[in-house]
């Protein structure tokens, strides 16, 4: 069985809800606090040397981590473009595009800010860990004027993807669910709109109430 090293309302929630939403029958192995733990450390570390979440391990002791990957071989694995649009079909540029600048640009300032002390040594932690959230923020609204252009419902206009679940779980994060319903109402339509589905109600509530 697929196993996903998670913890709730983490970025394993991401991989969590497509499971969800493919329906396929997976493990969840809490990882516990990887911040600050040494035990918890250590076990994930045994399995994924940057210590970090998602961690997935396919039933054949494979493991795939970053969350990009994961939601490609994801649909692979379920035999379908319900979240991952086909090569050479619409949609398909536009998806890769948005999902590597999800996972390349944003999703890496969380590591940056969440612990600032890894970083900036001394005072400065703090104001450091601002400038990472305004910059967050002003990725966030480059990739609202893109959701703008395609008119909803979803990030991509009429075609859901795997980035409106990412969206679902990364408006709970800094600067979190008022800022986005303020400042960036087509991501906060498209996040609305994934956590609705029936078929992720349950992992959805797990991991965000
Ligand atoms: N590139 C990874 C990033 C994953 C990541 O940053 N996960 C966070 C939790 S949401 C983490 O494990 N952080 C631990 C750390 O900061 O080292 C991905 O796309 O999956």
């Amino acid at each position: 069985m697929i196993k996903l090293y998670e913890n709730p309302g983490w970025g394993s929630a991401i991989v969590e809800l497509q499971l969800a939403l493919y329906d396929l029958p997976h493990e969840l192995v809490t990882a516990g606090n990887i911040h600050q733990d040494p035990s918890a450390r250590a076990a994930l570390g045994k399995v994924n040397p940057l210590i970090q979440i998602p961690t997935l391990v396919l039933p054949d002791g494979e493991v795939v981590t970053e969350s990009a990957a994961i939601t490609l071989v994801l649909a692979d694995l379920a035999r379908s473009d319900l979240l991952v649009p086909k090569a050479r079909k619409a949609h398909r540029a536009a998806f890769l595009r948005w999902l590597v600048f999800l996972v390349a640009s944003i999703y890496p300032s969380f590591v940056y800010s969440d612990t600032p002390e890894r970083f900036v040594k001394g005072n400065g932690g703090e104001s450091y860990q601002v400038n990472v959230i305004e910059h967050r923020k002003a990725m966030w609204k480059v990739m609202e004027a893109e959701a703008a252009r395609h008119g909803g419902p979803w990030f991509l206009g009429e075609r859901m993807t795997a980035i409106d679940i990412f969206l679902a779980c990364m408006v709970h994060w800094r600067p979190k669910e008022e800022w986005f319903q303020a400042e960036t109402p087509c991501l906060w339509r498209a996040a609305e709109e994934a956590a609705k589905l029936p078929a992720l109600r349950a992992a959805y509530k797990r991991n965000f109430g």
